[in-house]
């Protein structure tokens, strides 16, 4: 859908994205490149052949003095930085884009607007701008990423605009995005859909999202729907939108799981949680993932069902995440909490129902994990997509494992015949469908596991390239 059809060579691809996919640490004065995690990484991991240069910040303040190492050791990894001060990157990322934008995006909470985030959101998407618009050479292709940069694409645009560079603009939105009415809470709302209009080719991940998008800017912008469906007429352009699930290398996923250290691994666990039901849970320690209402859920469960409660086993890692933003610290405490009151009411000295790893765990650990699990189970209150339920899927192969899956993630728009729905407000509703993963017949797994297994092997790029 970006392809250039004058050149005969594939054009460059500029991926403009808040974080690079590797982070920069600092050891006694010497700077070292680690990769970073998240799903934006996860997702374009797949790009790695094609000719491409990422800019983004790299995660922490780095003197002008010692930029050059930096920009060396980034360079070799295709990538170049975007540096910002730490009290700006502050604003920006924890300030606006996360305090503000990301609940609004997945429909929590009222706004309070801040208007000196709000100040740095739209200098750091100058600075973007004025690094991306010297970087691009006539017909590189610029591939701009999610929440944190929704006015770059017509900073961009202007500035490429002067330089007389002709460069297609593409965005894609990693997030839901919410329905008009719901986004006009924010009071620069327009300013945003006019950032984001910039763009030549705006993807998200589901027809909803899509849909509320055109909405808002009809409704909020008055703009025109174009000559064709879901084509945008703003200032004097014809601006295309597009469904482009997200997906996984879900040969990342198979591989791994020949690799005899993780084989041996899934013997052991295997023999570990023998005669055991095992629920697996992964989530980013964030309240749009719905983690409270999962152990609520899961707390019903063994409450109505006592004859699981030796029986069964959820393993919940919780990736740590944003823990310098209020909301998030509180989340924990709740989520520890919930944990600490299931595990005291269920525990016995033999056994316990519920394992809360709030730690990151190992790509190996994660793969055998997945493997063993009998069900898998995602409760997000909002999730742009989930590429959890995918790698889980990729990684049970003729296990069949279940996939419980919250009815508010993207993926569930996918993947309502492959899994079991449930709305994670009601415990009572996460209740019985983990029974009914827990006692599906082995028919009906084989069936829903093949709907999954049909959508991984057919969603693994984010945008076609
Ligand atoms: P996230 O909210 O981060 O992504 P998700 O789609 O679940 O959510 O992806 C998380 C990723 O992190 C997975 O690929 C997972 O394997 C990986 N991960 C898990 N544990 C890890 C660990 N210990 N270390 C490193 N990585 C780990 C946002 C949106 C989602 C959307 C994605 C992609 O919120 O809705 O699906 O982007 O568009």
């Amino acid at each position: 859908t970006m392809t250039n059809n004058d050149a005969s060579e594939k054009p460059r691809l500029i991926i403009a994205s808040n974080r690079l996919p590797l982070s920069i640490t600092e050891n006694d004065g010497k700077y070292e490149a680690t990769a970073s995690s998240g799903g934006l990484v996860s997702a374009l991991r797949g790009l790695g052949a094609a000719s491409y240069l990422w800019l983004g910040w790299p995660g922490m303040e780095i003197k002008e003095e010692d930029r050059d190492p930096v920009n060396i050791a980034l360079a070799k990894e295709n990538a170049a930085a975007v540096y910002l001060d730490d009290q700006l990157a502050q604003n920006h990322y924890n300030g606006f884009s996360n305090a503000i934008l990301w609940p609004i995006l997945h429909y929590q909470s009222g706004v309070i607007m801040n208007p000196k985030a709000w100040e740095a959101y739209q200098t750091v998407n100058e600075i973007f701008a004025d690094r991306i618009s010297e970087e691009a050479t006539e017909g590189d292709l610029i591939w701009v990423h999610d929440y944190h940069l929704l006015l770059l694409p017509s900073l961009l645009r202007s500035r490429l605009q002067a330089k007389k560079k002709k460069c297609p603009i593409g965005f894609f939105l990693h997030t839901p995005f919410p329905v008009d009415d719901f986004w006009r809470g924010l009071p620069v709302q327009e300013d945003l859909l006019r950032g984001i209009l910039g763009s030549d080719i705006i993807g998200f991940h589901t027809d909803e999202y899509m849909k509320n998008f055109e909405g808002a800017c009809e409704i909020l912008l008055g703009t025109g729907t174009g000559t064709a469906e879901h084509h945008i007429s703003h200032e004097d352009r014809t601006i295309k939108l597009g469904r482009y699930a997200v997906g996984i290398d879900h040969t990342r996923f198979t591989d791994a799981l020949d690799d005899p250290a993780i084989q041996s691994r899934i013997q052991e666990l295997g023999a570990l949680y023998k005669g055991k039901a095992v629920i697996i849970g992964v989530d980013r320690m964030d309240y749009t993932k719905g983690l409270p209402e999962k152990l609520r859920g899961f707390q019903a469960f063994l409450g109505e069902h006592s004859e699981w409660s030796e029986k069964v086993v959820l393993i919940q890692i919780a990736i740590p995440s944003r823990e310098e933003v209020k909301e998030y610290k509180e989340l924990e405490e709740e989520v520890s909490k919930l944990a600490g009151q299931i595990i005291g009411k269920h525990a016995t000295p033999h056994s316990t129902p519920l394992l809360y790893i709030h730690r990151s765990v190992s790509f190996a650990e994660l793969v055998a994990l997945y493997s063993i699990s009998n069900a898998c189970l995602l409760a997000s209150r909002r999730d742009g997509m989930n590429l959890v339920a995918s790698e889980y899927a990729a990684c049970q192969q003729d296990r069949h494992g279940v996939l419980v899956l919250s009815e508010f993630t993207g993926a569930a728009s996918f993947l309502k015949h492959g899994s079991i729905l449930f709305n994670p407000a009601s415990a009572s509703g996460v209740s019985n469908a983990i029974h009914q993963a827990l006692t599906m017949g082995r028919e009906e797994r084989k069936a829903k596991y093949e709907e999954l297994r049909d959508f991984i092997t057919s969603h693994t790029r984010c945008v076609s390239y």
